[in-house]
Formats: C-alpha cells, structure tokens, sequence
C-alpha cells in the first residue's frame, strides 16, 4: 500500500510524521473519509468543500489548491489500484515547538492521503438492525468545538465511542446540553414516524453529513416528507423505524434504542428502500477516475 505524504506516495511503512506535528500534540488539524464506489469517488466536491471549511474556521492554510487536492485523491487512488475504497484525507498543522501557538509551525503543513478498504460493521448489522444506546458523554457545545469542525479531535466521540462499547454496544446516540438527541459517535441519525424522516438540525451539534444530505435529497426525489427538526429521545423510542447514516458506516438500521423496540424490531420498509436508493446513488453520482 502506498500512502500521499506531502506530494510524495511512500510505502505505508515509511508514511511516518514527526512527534512535533501539531496534529499529534494537540489534535490540530482537519480530516474528510471519502468513499468510492467501482471507480465513482462519491460526493467529492462536497468534502473537500468541507475540508476546506474547517481549515477556514481553524486558520490553516491548506498547501494545495481544491483541484490540487482532487487530483492528489486521484494519483493516490490509482497508484493502490483500487476500485472501491474509503480514503482518509488528513492536513495537520505541521512541525511547530511544545506550545499550542499554532505560529511556532513554521514548515508545511502535513498532508496525507489513506486510500484503504473499511468495514465497519459486520454484514449481518445490515440485515437485522443495530442496538444502540445513549451514552452520558454530550456532543460539544457548539459554541466550544462545533461539531461542524471535521477536526483531528475526535475525543468527545471517542469517549462516547468507549461508554458504548464498555456496555457491550457498538454505537451510541450523543445528546446535546438541552438533552436533545444530536446524533452518532460517527454517524447522523434519522427516525421514521407515520412515513416522515426527521433528524435533528445542524445547530443543535450535529455534523453536517454528506450522507446526510445524500439522505435528504432521496427523501425529496421520492416525495417523502422529511424534516430537519430537534428530537427527544421519547420520539426516537416511539418510532416507526431508526436508521444512522455515514461515509464508513452507509446506512444502519437500527431497531433498539435503550432497551426499546424500535417499530416492528426489524428494518423498517422506508429504511430499506433509503438504502437500496443510497445504494443506486452510489452507482451513478461521483467522480470518475
Ligand atoms: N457525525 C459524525 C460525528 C461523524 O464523524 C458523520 C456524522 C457522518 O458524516 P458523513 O459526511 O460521513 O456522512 C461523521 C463521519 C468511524 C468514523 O470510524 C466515522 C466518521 C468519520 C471517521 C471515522 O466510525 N464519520
């Protein structure tokens, strides 16, 4: 496997960065996970806009331009020959000194480029449902790290990550402040209730998914109504049908939330056929290379 380090593709064993980088001191950086599908990198555009907004927010200068960056993904992609793939796109700050002052990374900033196969959950997740339950860890205040941020710290959902698995859970709902639900460790989520989808606004501590929005647009195609409108974890409980939606994770229904029965206890028919579109959409919307 070869990996994009700072213009250059090294085998993976020599993909190294110095203890100094600030991404590793202090988490400071920004990241984008990519899918492609048999040669179509999905929704593209999208993330490295996004990138490029969280680079924005944080003040870092990112060394190449977005075409720079499509055609870095591009060569990375071809150089591992790969047909489907997850890619994880990474700009620290750089080399800098024992301080947070992010002045003191004078060099480059780091840039890297992962192309590699992901699953993360098992085939049989998708078929039957997950069980997930709500861990006491809250999703950042947006007004301290906005969960908008796609940024290299990623402890509020790692400690949120590890209260779900300490109760033998693979995912878990993140509340907001206000208690309300703001979404996955990794994933947004979405709920079903009289054949409307709902999910919760993007200023209530949710990140803006791709998948999301991929989501969003299928539901307007298919004349569903849906809804971007706060949820307690009363409704979620009280659902028709629960599904999670994310680049690594696609679309995971879920059917027990805290103990509950989510509807009938299997994946519900509207969440079935978001998937099997998401799955066509996947077919057709991309970049090609
Ligand atoms: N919310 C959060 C907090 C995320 O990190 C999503 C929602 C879904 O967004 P997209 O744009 O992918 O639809 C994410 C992204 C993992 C992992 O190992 C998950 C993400 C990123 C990196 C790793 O579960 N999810």
């Amino acid at each position: 496997m070869k990996v994009y380090l700072n213009g250059k593709l090294v085998p993976k064993e020599k993909a190294l960065i110095s203890c100094f980088d600030h991404g590793v001191l202090y988490g400071d950086g920004a990241f984008e996970g990519i899918r492609v599908y048999n040669r179509l990198i999905f929704r593209l555009d999208e993330h490295i806009e996004r990138l490029f907004e969280t680079a924005h927010t944080l003040m870092l200068q990112i060394p190449l331009t977005k075409k720079e960056m499509k055609q870095a993904i591009i060569y990375t992609l071809k150089a591992n020959k790969l047909k489907d793939a997850y890619i994880r796109l990474v700009v620290t700050r750089g080399e800098g000194d024992l301080g947070l002052d992010p002045r003191k990374c004078k060099g480059r900033q780091t840039v890297f480029i992962i192309t590699d196969k992901i699953e993360l959950y098992p085939e049989a997740i998708y078929k039957k449902g997950m069980e997930i339950i709500t861990v006491p860890t809250v999703r950042n205040l947006p007004e301290a790290l906005n969960p908008q941020l796609k940024s290299l710290n990623y402890l509020n959902n790692i400690l949120a990550k590890i209260e779900a698995i300490n109760s033998g859970f693979q995912e878990a709902i993140m509340l907001d402040t206000l208690g309300y639900v703001a979404e996955c460790t990794g994933d947004n989520i979405f709920i079903v209730k009289r054949n409307e989808l709902y999910t919760p606004p993007q200023c209530m501590g949710t990140l803006r998914g791709i998948t999301r929005d991929a989501v969003l647009g299928i539901a307007r195609r298919l004349s569903l109504s849906a809804h971007e409108h706060v949820i307690t974890r009363h409704e979620v409980y009280i659902s028709d049908e629960c599904f999670l939606t994310g680049t690594a994770a696609e679309i995971v229904p879920v059917v027990k939330v805290d103990g509950r029965q989510i509807g009938t206890g299997k994946p519900g028919e509207i969440t079935k056929l978001i998937s099997k579109e998401f799955k066509e959409l996947t077919k057709r919307d991309g970049v090609k290379y």
